[in-house]
């Protein structure tokens, strides 16, 4: 490894990994954030342990200034920077490399990669991805944007597959990835704010199957035309899903997954995740499995036992007879209209949060019919009580504090009801992610 001196621009999940990874290789660091040490310590990512290596130069609370950036030999990014940021800039006028954490650990990976994106059940995919292919009996292990960075992973065995999650964030400033399998869980509006247009955010999902050829297999989603419009510009073969066509190579027939190739795997009521959107993730998880030869029968054991992951439409605990289910990382509409469509019954929601400049207007299309109220939070709070005006709903409170909102939510509902934290916006503003605004939701209801 080239023991050039580094700037790590993030100072959180990805940058503390990839400064250890350097640091460890005995390599010169100089990690930046532009939050203070006491806001990036409050973060629980183990700084303040990693800064007990001396050797790491730190600039916190601003972005480095060009004399520091043009100290460097190359700049390492986390997925949460922009990428026209001042610094960036200077490094690239400059012939400064800048990349990915993603990237950069790709030159010292040498297993193989599943690749999961798309912009809602990458992360329960992923999951179910590793474990399956771990119940066939193969290394394999998950990581990326569900929360555990790549780099940290670097060092597996040839033999190894990695159950990679990879964001349209990591997919922007990746460039040599070529995974052996990929899976498109589906498109829908989201980082916008980011992206700016749906094309591009479109494009960069596109990328994870940029370097695919001959045998390597891209799995797409046949219900969702943007995904399945994939097939036309990708190099290598293309399994699709399905949850509405049984014409497929993995599809529902009677309540029950079947592969075009193998035959019946499992019947969905034998699973402990449920609704149809889990359905489609185990299909394409079994679909990956598939291409790498695993036996889908031991898969299928696998998918009977596999639980729901953290955060995700998470039973917590019933209060009177009305339950509260914790779906935090309902992070945009769409992931907030796949929970909706969890329920039979009633449902007072919690909802708002940081502003991704996305619209409400389908979600509450599904909540006039499905809600008994919801209580507004945060940034989008206001957008989003406008778009229940439009749609005539008017059960509705307005909630400063997180902690406000469960308790309203909590008095507007009835026995039979279920308060559901889905708030289809980030987190970030009131919490520094999803997890952190999860567990609070659990801790006060297991508190009540
Ligand atoms: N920062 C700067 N300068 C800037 C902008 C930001 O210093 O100009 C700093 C921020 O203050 C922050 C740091 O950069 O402290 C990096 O932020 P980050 O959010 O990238 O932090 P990580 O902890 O490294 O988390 C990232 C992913 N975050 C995002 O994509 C926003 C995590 O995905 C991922 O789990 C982790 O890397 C490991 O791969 C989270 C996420 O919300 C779960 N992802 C989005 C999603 O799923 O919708 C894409």
């Amino acid at each position: 490894m080239e023991k050039k001196k580094y700037m790590i621009i993030g100072a959180a999940r990805s940058g503390i990994s990839a400064s250890r990874f350097l640091r460890k290789n005995g390599c010169d660091v100089i990690l930046t954030d532009t939050k203070s040490y006491e806001e990036l310590c409050r973060e629980d990512y183990g700084l303040p342990e990693l800064l007990t290596d001396k050797g790491i130069v730190t600039v916190f609370g601003r972005q480095p200034s060009d004399e520091e950036v043009l100290s460097c030999g190359e700049v390492i990014i986390s997925p949460g920077v922009p990428p026209d940021i001042k610094p960036l800039q200077t490094a690239s006028a400059n012939g400064i490399p800048v990349v990915s954490e993603v990237e950069f650990a790709l030159r010292f990976f040498r297993g193989r990669i599943a690749a999961i994106t798309g912009t809602n059940g990458k992360t329960t995919t992923t999951y179910l991805t590793a474990a399956l292919l771990k119940a066939a009996g193969f290394d394999s292990f998950e990581c990326g944007n569900i929360g555990i960075p790549f780099i940290d992973r670097a060092g597996a065995s040839e033999d190894s597959i990695a159950a990679l999650e990879i964001s349209s964030f990591q997919l922007s400033m990746t460039e040599h990835m070529r995974p052996k399998a990929a899976v498109v869980t589906n498109i829908t509006p989201d980082h916008l704010d980011r992206h700016k247009t749906m094309e591009n955010y479109i494009a960069a999902k596109a990328r994870v199957f940029m370097n695919m050829k001959d045998d390597d297999v891209l799995i797409l989603n046949h219900d969702d035309p943007v995904v399945r419009g994939f097939k036309d510009k990708a190099q290598c073969r293309v399994k699709f899903f399905s949850i509405k066509d049984t014409d497929t190579d993995a599809y529902l027939l009677d309540g029950a997954i079947y592969l075009k190739d193998y035959g019946k795997v499992i019947d969905t009521k034998d699973m402990k995740i449920i609704g149809p959107h889990n359905a489609a993730n185990a299909m394409c998880a079994l679909l990956v499995c598939e291409s790498f030869g695993a036996d889908i029968k031991k898969c299928a054991e696998e998918l009977k036992v596999f639980s729901p992951v953290e955060h995700r439409v998470e039973f917590v605990r019933e209060v009177n007879g009305v339950r509260f289910v914790n779906d935090s990382k309902g992070t945009n509409p769409d992931a907030t209209i796949t929970a909706i469509n969890s329920f039979d019954c009633p449902l007072v929601m919690i909802l708002g949060g940081y502003d991704k400049h996305n619209d409400f207007d389908e979600m509450f299309e599904l909540l006039v019919k499905k809600a008994r109220g919801f209580v507004a939070i945060g940034q989008t709070a206001e957008k989003i009580i406008e778009t229940a005006e439009k749609f005539g709903f008017k059960n509705y409170q307005r909630a400063e504090t997180f902690e406000e909102a469960i308790d309203k939510a909590y008095g507007m509902a009835q026995a039979g009801d279920c308060v559901l934290l889905s708030p289809a916006c980030a987190s970030w503003g009131m919490f520094d992610n999803f997890e952190q605004r999860g567990e609070i939701f659990k801790d006060y209801v297991n508190k009540m």
